[in-house]
Parts: structure tokens; sequence; C-alpha cells
């Protein structure tokens, strides 16, 4: 890991198997973003940006997907994962930094995997209102956008579908910031597994800025890992990104998720970023064109876009 990359690959991962079915609209999320004009912002920023499309995963789809205990299309979400980890792994291991656009978090399973894959020593910067971490046993729901990251910690084993899934990711390189809602089990979860993370009483108390950096001095204490930044839109308060499919109040100013971008940027360790779950299904037109135009300054302002 000598040089930060110089080249952007857009990751567009039309999918939403893992969120909740009845509200459907989130894979439309990065046809929404691209077509804000994502790329010729990048380029104006002065990165080289690869984008031939976003990934097709209807050949992927099995026939019949019924539910493993009460996971929800688990074998769908597994082989998207399994190919958007081949995708993003391939990007990382050839030196450029991809951007992957959600769809839903259990994409998280796939885009974190290929960072991992191709950066052992990556750490994990999760900015969410939620952990996602409920495993196999835990889930109330069965939606694997809750899941990705229990799976991730190997936290959910036993599933023959996931069993690609390595498992990879050690809490001890993992960090949450902007958390709010929480089932019970998830709380027991980073209790047991000793996992930091800073939720929006910790952003009241100390400010953004200090969190971030308490977080990075967790997971990066040296400043020396490479960075993987898997933001949920949700993160952000939803009067600032409506179009999301469980908004939580109470969230992240719209300063407040730039200033964790920012702070990210100038480690100049990112190596991978994830932006997921805007769902422009969600809300009126504005909140529509908001939500996107707030994702799009997110994903700028980590790839290095500066006010002045
Ligand atoms: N903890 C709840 C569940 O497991 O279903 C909610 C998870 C929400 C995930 C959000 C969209 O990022
Ligand atoms: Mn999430
Ligand atoms: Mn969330
Ligand atoms: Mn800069």
């Amino acid at each position: 890991f000598l040089s930060s990359p110089k080249t952007v690959a857009i990751v567009g991962c039309p999918f939403g198997g893992g969120g909740i079915p009845t509200k459907a609209g989130v894979d439309k999320g990065p046809s929404h973003i691209v077509d804000a004009g994502l790329v010729t912002q990048l380029e104006e920023l002065g990165w080289k940006v690869e984008f031939d499309g976003h990934q097709r995963f209807e050949s992927l789809v099995p026939e019949n997907d019924p539910p493993i205990g009460k996971l929800k299309n688990p074998r769908t979400v597994s082989a998207v994962c399994e190919s958007v980890a081949k995708v993003v792994g391939g990007h990382a291991r050839a030196g450029r930094l991809p951007v992957s656009l959600g769809g839903d978090h259990s994409l998280a399973m796939g885009t974190i995997s290929g960072t991992l894959d191709a950066y052992p020593d990556a750490c994990v910067i999760y900015v969410d209102a939620h952990t996602d971490i409920n495993t196999v046993a835990t889930t109330d729901s069965g939606n694997m956008h809750g899941m990705p990251v229990s799976f991730l910690m190997g936290l959910s084993s036993g599933v023959d579908a996931f069993a690609w899934l390595k498992g990879a990711l050690r809490p001890e390189r993992m960090v949450y910031i902007g958390l709010r809602d929480l089932d019970a089990s998830e709380k027991r979860i980073l209790r047991e597994n000793s996992i930091r993370a800073f939720s929006m009483r910790d952003v009241d108390r100390h400010g953004i800025c200090r969190v971030v950096g308490m977080a990075l001095d967790r997971v990066n204490p040296d400043r020396d890992r490479p960075i993987h930044l898997s933001f949920d839109i949700d993160a952000l308060d939803p009067s600032v990104a409506p179009s999301t499919v469980l908004p939580v109040q109470g969230g992240l100013t719209f300063r407040e998720g730039h200033s964790v971008c920012d702070a990210i940027h100038e480690t100049g360790l990112l190596v991978a970023l994830d932006l997921v779950e805007v769902n422009p299904s969600i809300g009126d037109v504005k909140d529509v064109q908001q939500t996107v135009r707030v994702a799009c300054s997110l994903i700028r302002t980590a790839l290095g876009e500066t006010l002045v």
C-alpha cells in the first residue's frame, strides 16, 4: 500500500434483495446517483474515473430462493455479494479506488470482503444509524441489510450459501459512527465483541471532529492502515437525507456528514468507499433530489473536494 489510488472505479450495485421487501426501490439508487453527474463531478476533481455501466445481477438470481431460517433471499444476497467482492477486490488490487453505490447495505458483505482481500490490514469506518450486526440467530426481520457485519466478523457461520465469506473482519478493525437505532441483541453483540461504537450521544458530547479522531485512534492508531469507509445515507438526519428506507430522527447534520468524509480524505488512507441505502422511491421528487445530491456531495468530499 504505497501510494493512494489516482483512479476511481464506480461500482453501481442495483440491488435491494437484503432490504425491506415491502419498501422496494433501493435498487434504483445507483442509477439516480450516476445520472446526477457523479462521473463528471469526480473528473472535475482530478480523478480518472472508470465506469462502464452498473453491475448486472440478473444472471445471479437462482430459480428459487426460499428463506433459510429467517434469512430472506439468502442465495441471491450471497451470489450478488460474492460477485461484488470479486469486482471490488479486483479494482483494489489494481490500485484503483472502488466507489460502490447501493443498493441496500447487505452489499457490504461484498464490498468489505473485496477490500480485505486486497488490503488484509484495512480498517472499516461504518457510518450508519444502525449496526447491521444481527446474526442468523438474533435477526428478527430476516432482512440481510441488518446483518452484513455479523457475517463479515464470522459471527453468523454455518450458512452454506455464504461458504465463500471468510469472516475476515476483526472486531478491533471496525468502528461505528452515527448509531442511534440498535436492537437489544445488537447492543449485546457490540459489548460481547468489544466493538468500538460512537453513537449520536458521543457526537453531542464531543463534536464530530473529535469523534472521528477517536474512531481513527481506535482502528488506525498509527494512521498507517488502509481505510474502507462504508457510509449508509441513513446516518444523516432524515431532514438532510429523507429518501431512505429506515429514517431515524436525531442524525448527523449535513456538515457533520461532510466532516466525517473530509477527515477520512485528509488521512490519505482511503482505499474504498460505499454509499448505500438511497431509495428514490421514498418521498417526493424534492426529497429524492436532495438525498441524491447529498450522496454525491459526500462522495466528492471523501475524494478530496474542499470548500475553499
Ligand atoms: N436492526 C434492524 C434489522 O435487523 O432488521 C434494522 C436494520 C436496518 C438496516 C438499515 C438500512 O440500514
Ligand atoms: Mn446500514
Ligand atoms: Mn442504516
Ligand atoms: Mn485534499
